[in-house]
């Protein structure tokens, strides 16, 4: 079993839609081994995407993620962090395949409902990021 790292974002939360993607992640087979609330900062916001702060986009994503609340949960599953990226689907909404949570729930390349990590590295760095070794289980 392997765990990664997702974030439902701000668009998600607003739009009421974190049922419905924890009910999809949970029928694709992922189980949630770590779930909280948070409204980050832009600092904080900032950190957690500190390898794209040289990109163009940097200020916009950070605003959005800072916008409103979201939803960080650490999930585990057979080949979680490569099974979660298939099943979140492209960056861009816009261009997900059909039946992916980002082309179900996301609007755009920015407002993309998910967050998922892209490697082990990743996915260690962003559970600490947000969680303590205690509020992992299993
Ligand atoms: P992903 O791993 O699919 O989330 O995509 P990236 O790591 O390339 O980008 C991280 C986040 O930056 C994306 F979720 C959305 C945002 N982004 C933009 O807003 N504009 C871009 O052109 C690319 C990414």
């Amino acid at each position: 079993m392997e765990k990664t790292f997702t974030i439902l974002k701000p668009d998600t939360v607003k739009a009421g839609n974190i049922g419905a993607i924890i009910s999809q992640l949970e029928k694709e087979g992922f189980r949630i081994r770590a779930m909280k609330m948070v409204h980050l900062t832009e600092a904080q916001a900032q950190g957690f995407y500190y390898v794209h702060k040289e990109r163009p986009f940097f200020g916009s994503l950070v605003k959005f993620m800072s916008e409103g609340p979201i939803v960080p949960m650490v999930l585990e599953a057979d080949n979680a962090i490569e099974k979660l990226r298939k099943v979140m689907g492209a960056t861009d909404s816009k261009k997900a395949e059909a039946g992916t949570i980002r082309k179900q729930f996301g609007t755009d390349i920015e407002r993309n409902a998910i967050h998922g990590s892209d490697g082990p590295e990743t996915a260690a760095f962003e559970i600490a990021y947000f969680f303590s070794q205690l509020e992992v289980v299993g």
